[in-house]
C-alpha cells in the first residue's frame, strides 16, 4: 500500500510527515524511518512524525522517530511542522496567506498529546506557528542526569567533556538538555565535542547538547548537536531549553531571539504562567508517496 508524505522544515530541521489519523499506531518502523531519513538513499530528514488520533481529549498525537531511529518525548519545530500539516490535511490550506484574509481561518489551536504532556500550537499567521511549549523542568532527577541530586537544579555545575572543564545548566523541555554559554559559538567544534556530551555516563537517557553566545540579553546565538540526530540546522526544544538556562544563569531576559544556523525563534518563558512560548515558521516543501 503505498503511503503519502509530506517533507516541511522547520528553519531548515526537516521533517517526513506521515498521515497517521486512521491508527493509533505509527505506519512505519523504526528502521524503515532511518531509511527514509537517509540524504542520499532515501527522502533526506532529521526525523518522522506520526499524526495520530487524539488521545486523553487532545486533537491529535504526535509521535517522533529521530533519524537514528530513536523517539525522542518532543520536538519543538516538529510540532510547529505538524500544526501546518494538520491544517493541510484538514483542508484549511490558506492558513499561511496574509493576503487572502476572507479565506484565512488563523489562528487555529491544536491541542496535541506527546510524551512530554500536551502541547499547544497555533498557527498565527504567515506560515508563524506560536507553541505553549509547558512548564520547563528544572530537577536533575526529571531531566534526566546524576550531575547533582535528584532534587536538585543544575545550574552552572562542572562538568569534566573531552579534557576540558565546561560550566553546564541542564533543562528538559520533555526531552534533555545540556546548555553550555561560550565567547564564541563559531569555534566549538560540534562535530567532536557533540558526541561526548550525548554519550557521556551523566546524562542516563543521552542529551541534546547547545553551545550559546550571548550577543545581547535579548539576542542569543546558537549551536546544537541533537540526540540521535547529530548536527541540525534548528532546534527548538533546544532554543527553549538554552533561553531558560540563560534566565537562571542571569545571562538574558525572559523574551529573546535566538539565531539558529536555519533562522531565528522567538521565545519566552512568562512570568506570568512559567510557560515557555516558541514562535517560528513551519514550512511545506513537498509532497510524495512511499
Ligand atoms: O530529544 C531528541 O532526541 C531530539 N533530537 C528531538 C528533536 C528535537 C527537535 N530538533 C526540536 O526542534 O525540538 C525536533
Amino acid at each position: 500500500m503505498a503511503i503519502e508524505f509530506t517533507k516541511y522544515h522547520g528553519l531548515g530541521n526537516d521533517f517526513i510527515l506521515i498521515d497517521n489519523r486512521s491508527s493509533s499506531l505509527p505506519v512505519l518502523t523504526p528502521e524503515q524511518a532511518i531509511k527514509l531519513c537517509d540524504r542520499h538513499f532515501g527522502i533526506g530528514a532529521d526525523g518522522v512524525i506520526f499524526a495520530l488520533p487524539g488521545e486523553n481529549g487532545t486533537d491529535y498525537t504526535m509521535r517522533i522517530f529521530n533519524s537514528d531511529g530513536s523517539e525522542p518525548e518532543m520536538c519543538g519545530n516538529g510540532i510547529r511542522c505538524l500544526a501546518g500539516f494538520l491544517a493541510d490535511l484538514e483542508g484549511l490550506g490558506t492558513w499561511g496567506d496574509e493576503g487572502d484574509k476572507e479565506n484565512n481561518p488563523c489562528p487555529i489551536t491544536y491541542r496535541i498529546h506527546t510524551l512530554a504532556g500536551v502541547i499547544t500550537p497555533q498557527l498565527i499567521s504567515d506560515g508563524q506557528v506560536k507553541v505553549d511549549m509547558g512548564l520547563p523542568r528544572l530537577l536533575a532527577g526529571e531531566i534526566p542526569t546524576t550531575l547533582a541530586p535528584d532534587e536538585e537544579k543544575v545550574i552552572s555545575l562542572p562538568l569534566e567533556v573531552a579534557g576540558q572543564t565546561w560550566d553546564v545548566t541542564c533543562v528538559s523541555m520533555g526531552n534533555p538538555h545540556c546548555i553550555t554559554f561560550v565567547e564564541d559559538v563559531a569555534a566549538i567544534e560540534l562535530e567532536t565535542i557533540g558526541p561526548k556530551f550525548e554519550h557521556h555516563p551523566v546524562f542516563p537517557q543521552r542529551i541534546n547538547t547547545e553551545f550559546i553566545q550571548v550577543v545581547r540579553r535579548d539576542y542569543l546565538k546558537m549551536r546544537v548537536w541533537e540526540r540521535g540526530a547529530g548536527i541540525t540546522l534548528a532546534c527548538g526544544t533546544g532554543a527553549c531549553a538554552s533561553l531558560v538556562a540563560g534566565v537562571l544563569t542571569g545571562k538574558c531576559d525572559r523574551i529573546a531571539t535566538i539565531e539558529l544556523p536555519g533562522g531565528p525563534l522567538q521565545i519566552e518563558w512568562s512570568k506570568v504562567d512559567q510557560r515557555v512560548y516558541m514562535t517560528g515558521p513551519a514550512e511545506r516543501v513537498f509532497t510524495g508517496k512511499l
